[in-house]
């Protein structure tokens, strides 16, 4: 198939493919509460598509909000498609689709960069942030060659990112809008593969740049939750207390404020009131903390002492004076972990009273140094249970028969390597964990205490689209909760507690509440997954069941 030169007119279909059903953060049962399909649109082929010619015709397909459109696959001259590693086995597919109807595909994105050899049956890999790779994937189009691998040459300089194409979107079929203020994050975390993909100097946009992408959604009709998905917002914390969050208070003063925000930061957050007082002007009201676990040797060994500096409980409840609910990202099975380690993660969730605290088991991604050293203690497995001597192997049988673990999330697939103690106890002890948090009574009743310790924050009133869909989705909510006997009455406990605490905390409390409808089902498929999971642990060889407790001393923090 002929591909003419970029520089002339050509038709681009951006896909993004599923999420599971199942993965913790794919709540859908909750947006659907609100009219919407699915949490986020796809912010990276956003990017993508402004950073292609505009003399491009667009179109977007996300599947996760409308199923595969023929007449769209006909009309592109060519695909685009990126994502991140739970999406593999989707875009493979669409690969393979290409490929049989003769259509030219371009892949990029997370998992694409971190393994680019899984990918190999695209016509152009484009490795790294676009902003980089794109023109140099362009330039080899333009001189005859569209096909191969392209990779960025340098980390690019983000304040030249062009605004998304949001005009590509269909705002109702999505619960918040994602922007990006930064990229990159200063600490060291053993596991992480932010580090690894976008480095370790934050890089930011300046403010006037976010604030004309907060302009463009304004124009374009949105309004309402806003998710600013940095790795870590508080990377460069001189520049978003010094420029941004000044900037943004203004500006959304200025624009009666047509936005809420969330994101993600690292714990040292809490430690500083000042900018926590101007997050909370600029209307934060949910952050996204990496805590781990509740054991200091633990995170130490994982190389996240930021965690350990001051007692969690105390920094998360420091938020909650600021009107800011917490989610908390969790992990079991580091090296080190001792019996009993279910109790412990127990006691800080509810201690700190975190509603949605994502427990997951640790999986060795792919680039990590987590996965370099478990290689070189020969501890890496294969999706098959099987020990591989390099990373490449371990890539390679992702998709291969016999699979024991299900690429969702880290709800589900974890553990990719050789532990330091008995894998089924872990199983067993994280089960536990999920089963305890995620049991009505538990659940309400911690979501209660958090939303009554909850500070305000600030007021805005809600533009009517946006009042409709909150009116839809409190009416849905309460009747699906309603039906249940588990959780009917301490619905409406809560909801006639938290309503008199004001509007703000109800409604805050109420996306707690309505995500519980997603919890419920997630857990389900989790419980039966985990029993299957459990029999094929049972089933491995005592060797690769758990290794002696030295692979702790060979941890990289001591
Ligand atoms: C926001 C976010 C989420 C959100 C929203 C996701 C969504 N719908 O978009 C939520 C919270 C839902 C989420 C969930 C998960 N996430 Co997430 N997430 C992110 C985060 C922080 C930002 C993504 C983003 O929007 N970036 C901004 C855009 C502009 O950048 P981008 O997508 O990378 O796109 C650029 C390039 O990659 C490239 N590009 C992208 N696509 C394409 C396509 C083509 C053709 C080309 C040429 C270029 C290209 O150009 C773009 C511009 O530079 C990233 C970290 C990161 N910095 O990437 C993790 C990240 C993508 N997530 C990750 C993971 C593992 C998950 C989970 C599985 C989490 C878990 N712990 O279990 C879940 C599963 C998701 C699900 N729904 O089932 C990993 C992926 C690892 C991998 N190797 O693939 C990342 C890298 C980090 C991490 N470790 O958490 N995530
Ligand atoms: S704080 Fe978060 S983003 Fe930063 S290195 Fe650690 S895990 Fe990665």
């Amino acid at each position: 198939m002929r591909l003419p030169p970029p520089d002339e007119p050509l038709r681009c279909l951006l896909v993004q493919v599923r999420f599971s059903a199942f993965s913790f953060w794919n709540f859908v049962a909750a947006c659907e509460t609100m009219g919407a399909s699915t949490p986020s649109p796809p912010l990276g082929l956003l990017t993508v598509a402004a950073l292609l010619p505009q003399h491009w015709q667009f179109r977007l397909l996300d599947l996760n909000t409308r199923p595969f459109s023929e007449e769209d696959w006909a009309w592109a001259d060519l695909v685009c498609v990126g994502g991140m590693l739970p999406q593999q086995a989707g875009m493979l597919a669409v690969i393979e689709r290409a490929r049989r109807d003769g259509k030219f595909v371009a892949v990029g994105g997370s998992d694409p960069t971190s393994q680019p050899d899984v990918y190999a049956a695209a016509d152009a890999r484009v490795l790294g942030e676009g902003e980089s790779a794109i023109p140099v994937w362009l330039e080899s189009w333009r001189a005859g060659e569209p096909r191969g691998v392209f990779r960025e040459r340098e980390k690019p300089d983000v304040t030249r990112t062009p605004v998304p194409r949001y005009d590509l979107l269909n705002f109702g079929c999505y619960a918040q809008i994602g922007v990006q203020y930064s990229r990159g994050c200063p600490f060291n975390c053993e596991f992480c593969d932010i580090i690894e993909l976008f480095g370790r100097v934050p890089r930011t946009k300046t403010a006037e740049q976010l604030l004309g992408e907060l302009d463009r959604l304004r124009e374009l009709g949105y309004s309402g939750a806003v998710d600013i998905v940095d790795d870590n917002f508080i990377g460069n914390k001189r520049d978003v207390k010094r420029l941004l969050l000044p900037a943004l208070i203004a500006w959304s003063e200025r624009h009666g404020r047509p936005f809420f925000f969330t994101t993600e930061a690292s714990m040292n957050l809490a430690d500083d009131d000042e900018l926590l007082g101007l997050m909370r002007a600029a209307g934060f009201r949910l952050v996204f903390m990496g805590i781990e676990t509740p054991d200091p040797d633990l995170l130490r060994m994982t190389q996240k002492r930021q965690n350990t500096m001051r007692p969690i409980v105390e920094r998360v409840r420091k938020l909650y004076d600021y009107g800011i609910v917490v989610t908390g990202g969790f992990i079991m099975g580091f090296d080190g972990e001792k019996r009993g380690a279910d109790r412990a993660m127990v006691g800080l969730v509810e201690e700190s009273g975190i509603c949605l605290a994502m427990v997951g088991l640790l999986v060795a991604l792919p680039t990590t140094q987590l996965t370099r050293r478990l290689v070189r203690e020969g501890r890496l497995m294969d999706f098959t249970g099987k020990v591989v001597s390099t990373e490449a192997e371990a890539a390679s049988s992702a998709r291969a028969e016999g699979s024991m673990v299900e690429v969702v999330d880290q709800t589900l697939a974890g553990l990719n390597f050789v532990t330091t103690r008995d894998r089924l106890e872990i199983f067993e002890e994280y089960e536990s964990v999920v089963r305890t948090l995620y049991d009505p009574q538990v659940y309400f009743d911690r979501v209660l205490r958090t939303g009554l310790a909850l500070g305000s924050s600030v007021p805005r009133w809600p533009s009517l689209w946006e009042l409709r869909r909150n009116l839809l989705g409190f009416w849905r909510v309460s009747l699906a909760l309603s039906a249940d006997p588990e959780t009917r009455w301490r619905y409406w406990r809560n909801v006639v507690r938290l309503a008199l605490r004001g509007p703000m905390v109800l409604e805050q409390m109420m996306r707690m509440m309505g995500f519980y409808l997603h919890i419920r089902d997630q857990t389900r498929y989790l419980y039966a997954a985990l029993g299957r999971q459990k029999a094929s642990q049972a089933a491995m060889p005592d060797e690769l069941r758990a290794v002696a407790p030295r692979a702790a001393a060979l941890a990289p923090g001591d």
